[in-house]
Order: C-alpha cells, then structure tokens, then sequence
C-alpha cells in the first residue's frame, strides 16, 4: 500500500532558497511584531484572534499550499513548514487557528474537482475566512475507522447525520471538510467518502467554545450535524476514498503541526537562556551553574534534531517522495521536545517559571496539545513501526 511504501530515503538538502528564507523573514517580522506583544492578551480573554488572521491574510501568510491557479502562492511543504515555526514562536493558540485553516484545505488540494478547488480554495485567498477539518468524533479520534457519521444518498444529494468533536475553527469556519461513512457494508477504511460542507447549510449546530489546558484562543467544538444536505459536487474524489483523502491531509500536515511544535521549543530555549543570565543565585548568573548550563544544551540539541526532522519530513514530500514515515517522525520528535523544553524552561525559570507574569507558564500549557492532536505519539509510532516490518521484512 501506498502508506507502507515509504522508503527511507537517503536523500536530504537543507539549503533554504532566497524564496525560502524571504517568507520565513516575513513570518519571523509577522510573529515578532503581530502575535508576540499581544499572544499572553488572548491567552487570558479566550477570544478567537480574528485581527490577526485578517492581519496575516494581508501579509500573505495563510492558505501557502494552495496553489497559484486557486490564487494561492502554491508554496512547497519546506516553506510552509518555516512559516509554521515562526509563527508558533509567536503563540501556538494563534498558529493552531492558523494552521487549521491549511488542514481543512488540504484534503481539496489533494482530491477536489476543478470546480471545487477554484470555489473552497479560491474564496479562501479573496478573502480572511477559516474553515475546518472534521474527523474525530466523541466515539473515536485515534481509530478513524471507527467513526460513525453517515452520508446517505437521497434525490441526487447526499444527506449528513452524526456528531464531530474537537473540530478547531469550527465556531468561526466558512465551511468544513467532513468525513462519513457511506457504504456500511463495505470495510470501513474503503467505506468512507469526504464532504465539504458550507458552514450556513441547515442542520448545523456548533457546541460550546471548548476550555482546553493551553493554546486557549483557538476555537474547538463538538459539531452536530442533523439532516445537512451536501450537493453531490461536494464529494472529495471518489466515492470509498474519503479514509485515504484524510490520510494524505496527514501527509501535508503533520510536518507543519511538528514544526509549530519546533517554534514553541524554539521560543523555550531562547526564553530560558535569556533569563539564565539575567537572574543570578550564589554570587552568578545562573547560567554560570552547570546544572542550568546544561539544561540549556539540552533543550538546543532537542530543537535542532527536532528541526532537522521536520525539515526532512517537509523536503521529502517536495521531492515527490513517500513522506508518512518522517512525516509521522518528525511529529512524535518535535512534540516531545516542545513538552520537554517547556517544562526545562519552567525549571530555569524557577518560582517565576509557575507565574503568570512570565512567558513560560503559557508555553508549558501550550505545548501538551503537540502530542495528541493530528495522531498522538502512540499513533505516530504505530505507523512508524507498520513502516518499519514493511522496510526490512524478515
Ligand atoms: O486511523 C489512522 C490515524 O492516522 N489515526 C490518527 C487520527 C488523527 O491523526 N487524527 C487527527 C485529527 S485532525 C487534528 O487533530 C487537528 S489538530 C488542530 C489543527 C492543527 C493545525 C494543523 C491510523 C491509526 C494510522 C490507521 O488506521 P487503520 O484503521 O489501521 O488503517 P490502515 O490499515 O493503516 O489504512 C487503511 C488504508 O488507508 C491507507 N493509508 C493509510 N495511511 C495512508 C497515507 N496515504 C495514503 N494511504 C494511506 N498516509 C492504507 O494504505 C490502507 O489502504 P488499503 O488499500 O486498505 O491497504
Ligand atoms: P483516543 O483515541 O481515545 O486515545 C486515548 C489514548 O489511547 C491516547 O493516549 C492514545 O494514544 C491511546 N491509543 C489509542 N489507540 C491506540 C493504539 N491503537 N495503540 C496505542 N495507543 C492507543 N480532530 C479533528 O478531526 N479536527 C480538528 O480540528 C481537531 N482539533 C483538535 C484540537 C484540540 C485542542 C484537541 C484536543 C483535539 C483535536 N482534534 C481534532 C482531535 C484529536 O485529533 C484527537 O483528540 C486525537 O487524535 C486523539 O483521539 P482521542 O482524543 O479520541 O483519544
């Protein structure tokens, strides 16, 4: 299968092109001056960050992937992956409703019509709307196959019933991508097909604003949907292919999602380093300590490997190359080092590591949410290890 033939590729390249470092300069900017002065602002008010997404839409800082016949700048998953990193660095919660946006694009870019590329994609790149991607349901969220939402045929259209749960954007989206069962009586990875779904279609009803540890200005609900009649171009592809249109999503983001986690690591380790030599104890700077010395080294070597994967994950899907297998790598390495650099910078930090004046605190809540949205660690190391029999059969 197609998933099981990724081959360890010895290949790699890290030179970034003057294009390349060109948008990462521009996100850097962005999250320096747009998302870090006010990130701890909508962290406590909750409220869904609007002004920068319209701010960013401006700058030319979402829907990347899209490519330019949809109005997109088409970029390659390398680029959006630096992107990514800058803009986590800035706030996670304002990169998670950023990003999201490109994951509900992703499965169209993958599999829509012509039709359905220039109508979704297009309105996306006119103008500052979010949309959503609806998979996991309260029932299941690591085993796609089980989920249970249903699309029937009735008259020509198809008719959507079932409940999706933790859907980010979905209190703000212009539509969603949705995956539903449509042949019972087929296997269901081969018996599901995907939707796009207009958000003002009746028979919608979005839940409460989710209260979650960390990333709290993003926008996660439960979504019903009773009765909602999709138009039959709404189909993603064919028929029974909807399991492995979200699949190869997947592919597509799981390198953006581990390099959000990079800039949050990132963002860590500069803010410890910088405090270590600030705050002295016993006559020093801290950082003087070889106990709080090495912690730093620690979490720099974490966020370079960290790095280096994603931009292997990234690259390898530009080359045209099976990327599940780095892709899946890359998250399961860069979300520990976010979780694992959050909480050395809290340690740096001290006392005021716990505090809420400080930046570390939010970075510790934010990080968590790394491994166990798109795939928890255990999933990554699922399709690591199913790769792995397939690469090196006894
Ligand atoms: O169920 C799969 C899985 O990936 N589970 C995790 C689910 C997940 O990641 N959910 C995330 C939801 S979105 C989210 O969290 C958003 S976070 C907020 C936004 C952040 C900003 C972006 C699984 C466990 C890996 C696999 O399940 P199985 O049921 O065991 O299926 P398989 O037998 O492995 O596969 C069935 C068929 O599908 C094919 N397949 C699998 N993977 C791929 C890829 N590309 C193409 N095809 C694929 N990657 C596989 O080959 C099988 O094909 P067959 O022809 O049937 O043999
Ligand atoms: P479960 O699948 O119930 O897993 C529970 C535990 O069991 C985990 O530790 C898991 O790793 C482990 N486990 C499960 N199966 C196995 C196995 N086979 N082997 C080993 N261990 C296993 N989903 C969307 O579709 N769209 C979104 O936009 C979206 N955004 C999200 C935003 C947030 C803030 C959150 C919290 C979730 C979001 N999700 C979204 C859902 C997310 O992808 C799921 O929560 C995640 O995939 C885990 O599914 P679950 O919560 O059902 O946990």
């Amino acid at each position: 299968s197609e998933a099981s033939e990724a081959d360890a590729s010895p290949q790699v390249s890290f030179g970034l092109s003057d294009e390349q470092q060109g948008i990462q300069d521009l996100a850097r900017r962005f999250a320096r001056t747009e998302i870090v002065p006010v990130a701890a602002e909508y962290d406590q008010s909750m409220a869904y960050p609007w002004p920068v997404i319209r701010k960013a839409h401006e700058a030319g800082l979402l829907n990347l992937h899209v490519p330019e016949k949809y109005g997109g700048p088409g970029l390659g998953l390398l680029s959006c992956a630096l992107v990514s990193e800058e803009i986590a660095y800035g706030c996670t919660g304002i990169q998670t409703a950023m990003e999201a946006i490109g994951l509900a694009e992703a499965p169209v870019i993958v599999a829509g019509s012509e039709e359905l590329k220039m109508k979704y994609l297009g309105r996306m790149t006119e103008e500052p709307l979010v949309a959503a991607y609806g998979v996991t349901e309260p029932g299941a969220g690591s085993d796609v196959a089980g989920i249970r939402t249903t699309a029937r045929k009735e008259g020509g259209s198809w008719v959507l019933n079932g409940t999706k749960m933790w859907i980010t954007n979905a209190g703000h989206a212009n539509w969603f991508f949705v995956l539903a069962r449509t042949d019972s009586s087929a296997k269901p990875t081969s018996g599901m097909t995907g939707f796009v779904v207009d958000a003002d279609s009746p028979g919608i009803h979005l839940g409460k604003k989710e209260i979650n540890m960390g990333q709290r200005c993003s926008d996660t609900r439960m979504v019903t949907f009773e009765n909602v009649v999709v138009p039959p171009e709404n189909v993603l592809g064919r028929e029974g292919d909807g399991f492995k249109i979200a699949m190869k999503a997947f592919d597509i983001t799981r390198p953006l999602v581990s390099s959000a986690a990079v800039g949050l690591a990132q963002r860590a380790l500069e803010e410890a380093v910088r405090y270590a030599q600030e705050r002295r104890t016993m006559g020093k700077p801290i950082i003087e300590h070889q106990a709080v010395a090495f912690m730093l080294a620690d979490m720099a070597i974490q966020t370079e490997a960290a790095r280096n994967l994603v931009w292997k994950s990234a690259w390898t899907k530009d080359a045209g190359l099976p990327n599940t297998f780095y892709a899946s790598m890359a998250k399961t390495l860069a979300s520990r080092t976010a979780v694992e650099n959050a909480n050395l910078a809290v340690q740096v930090f001290g006392g005021a590591g716990f505090n809420t004046e400080y930046p570390v605190e939010k970075l510790y809540r934010d990080a968590k949410i790394f491994e166990l949205y798109e795939g928890t660690s255990q999933i990554q190391r699922l399709v690591i290890s199913r790769t792995l029999a397939a690469l090196y059969p006894a």
